[in-house]
């Protein structure tokens, strides 16, 4: 068998990039592929989170300073959640990393509310609620709001473990957050995640700040020696679309948070044992999700195909879900304006309950506008009635759904399309046939069921779950739009160019495709930006 390619890991492969925005070699020629070896390339890509470190160049998820790390901080956790007074861990990020902040805190909070214990759990986003659902890139470069975000969220606490997450290490808004934490070290434990080593990190002025995200760093490493902050920073290697790091970024961040989280919360609660072994046990069962979901390679490549066929035809992808499925379903749709330049209808995420669901801080916020609206009954009201064969639906649910109201939402929509698929988690064991899955089966044209052993360690299943889900999700939007002719080679070419990131980005691609100077590039992209 042939053994992974390490192309991306050779000093001389794009020297000038961090490994977030380097290209990957597995994915060159994706904007030439099928739907079937798009999914082969997604899975290669994603394969590469967990392969062990060699030599010495790059630390990785599966490495022992990285377990070591993530046992540390989840202990800083534990000592928060044995004593919750005056204390809090806030989870911070911008564009999906703020929106995984957002999945991962709710989730813990409803778990601590069900055993009757107080929260501990917050998060941030920069450009607040609205970014949960649609692309706001610019306060990203916001270093000050940053830090009032963070000083407004831990006004009063005495004791504050910050996880600020950059896949890049490059967002001022949380190098603002990080320089904040560390002014102030009677109060705050600072936590840095992200996927490129810390040299990497980037090192260009930030408006207004005498620090950069790379002096920031620097600072950090001095304290981690004394434990005084925590850097957990594992390549996982370039993403499938260069620089697009909601795919890779975006799940290895949750598998982190979860596993600091999950390992805290049963060592705090459960009295398990917090050591390298039970963490390395909790990162292994991700690893298997992403085997198990990429077990499934025809099957994932039916919905990108018809995903495709929609984006192309000028259709439309409706995601139905029930809850977080529905959450990443909200996630992932709200990231394709970015990446692909597409418009809010193109691929549109619907959870049941809508905001009471959703349970972000600011409450509903439909008053901001339709691509607000996220309920059924929005879905009916607005959708179903202009719904054709062109769109596609896909139902998000799991065993622990009802799933007589799944069943009634697909007759629903059967009515308008036959064009409907499901992806259907169920756990245990659990592979009875229901009748009502009968029947969501003969309405659907395809099914994607997986169903899960109980997991060996304390994870919890749905864990597993959201991260296949993610995982589909994001072959599903990503694979549709590169069938729709949204990227070249594997580059996002439809790209809005609202922040320093973006615009550095935009620059380069210009280079690297036009062959021209970096000035002439530049000169051009300004002139684009400002329509001069
Ligand atoms: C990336 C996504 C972006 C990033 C955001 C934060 O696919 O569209 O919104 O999440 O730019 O990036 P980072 O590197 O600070 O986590």
């Amino acid at each position: 068998m042939e053994g992974p390619d390490r192309t991306w890991e050779s000093p001389d492969y794009e020297p000038s990039l961090p490994v977030s925005e380097k290209s990957n070699p597995l994915t060159r020629d994706i904007d030439q592929a099928s739907a079937i070896g798009i999914v082969r390339m997604l899975q290669a890509c994603d394969g590469q989170m967990f392969e062990e470190d060699t030599a010495v160049k790059y630390q990785r998820l599966l490495s022992k300073q990285v377990v070591q790390t993530l046992v540390e901080v989840a202990k800083r956790v534990e000592l928060i959640l044995k004593d919750p007074q005056d204390g809090l861990v806030v989870l911070s990020g911008c564009g999906t990393s703020g929106r995984i902040a957002f999945l991962v805190a709710s989730r813990f909070s409803r778990r601590l509310k069900d055993v009757n214990q107080s929260s501990v759990y917050s998060y941030i986003i920069a450009g607040g609620d609205r970014a949960l659902l649609s692309s706001q890139e610019a306060p990203e470069d916001d270093a000050k709001l940053g830090r009032l975000m963070l000083k407004e969220a831990c006004e009063g606490k005495k004791r504050v473990v910050f996880i600020g997450v950059s896949c890049g290490l490059s967002a001022p808004f949380v190098a603002g957050q990080l320089d904040f934490c560390l002014r102030h070290p009677e109060v705050f434990t600072p936590v840095l995640v992200g996927f490129n080593p810390a040299h990497q990190a980037r090192d260009e002025p930030i408006e207004g700040c005498t620090f950069t995200f790379g002096s920031v760093v620097q600072r950090m490493l001095e304290l981690a020696q004394s434990q005084r902050a925590f850097i957990i920073s594992p390549a996982v290697g370039p993403e499938a679309i260069s620089g697009s790091s909601r795919m890779k970024g975006g799940s290895a961040t949750k598998i982190l948070l979860e596993v600091i989280l999950s390992t805290a919360q049963a060592a705090a609660f459960s009295r398990a044992p917090l050591t390298e072994t039970v963490t390395l046990q909790y990162l292994l069962a991700y690893k298997n999700a992403v085997d198990v979901t990429y077990s499934r390679t025809e099957q994932i490549s039916t919905l990108v195909e018809a995903a495709g066929k929609s984006l192309r035809c000028g259709g439309r992808v409706c995601y139905l879900g029930w809850g977080t499925l529905a959450v990443l379903g909200l996630i992932d749709a709200s990231e394709c304006n970015p990446t692909f330049g597409a418009d809010y209808e193109d691929i549109r995420g619907f959870i049941a309950g809508g905001y009471v669901e959703l349970d972000n801080n600011e409450g509903p916020l439909t008053s901001l506008g339709p691509d607000f609206s996220i309920s059924h009954e929005e879905f009916f009201r607005s959708v179903l009635p202009s719904l054709t064969d062109r769109d596609t639906v896909l139902l998000l649910y799991t065993h622990s759904d009802d799933l007589g109201e799944v069943a009634a939402l697909a007759r629903r929509v059967r009515e308008r399309t036959s064009n409907l698929h499901a992806i259907y988690h169920r756990g245990g064991g659990d592979n009875a046939a229901t009748d009502r899955q009968e029947v969501i089966d003969n309405l659907c044209s395809s099914t994607l069921k997986i169903s899960w052993p109980s997991p060996q360690t304390r994870i919890s299943v749905h864990m597993q779950w959201e991260l296949s889900t993610k995982l589909l999700l994001n072959a599903i939007s990503t694979g549709g739009h590169v069938l729709k002719g949204k990227v070249y080679r594997n580059h996002m070419v439809d790209v809005q160019v609202t922040n320093s990131k973006l615009y550095r980005r935009a620059a380069r691609l210009l280079q690297k495709l036009s062959g021209h100077p970096k000035s002439q590039c530049e000169e051009a992209l300004l002139k684009a930006i400002y329509q001069s």
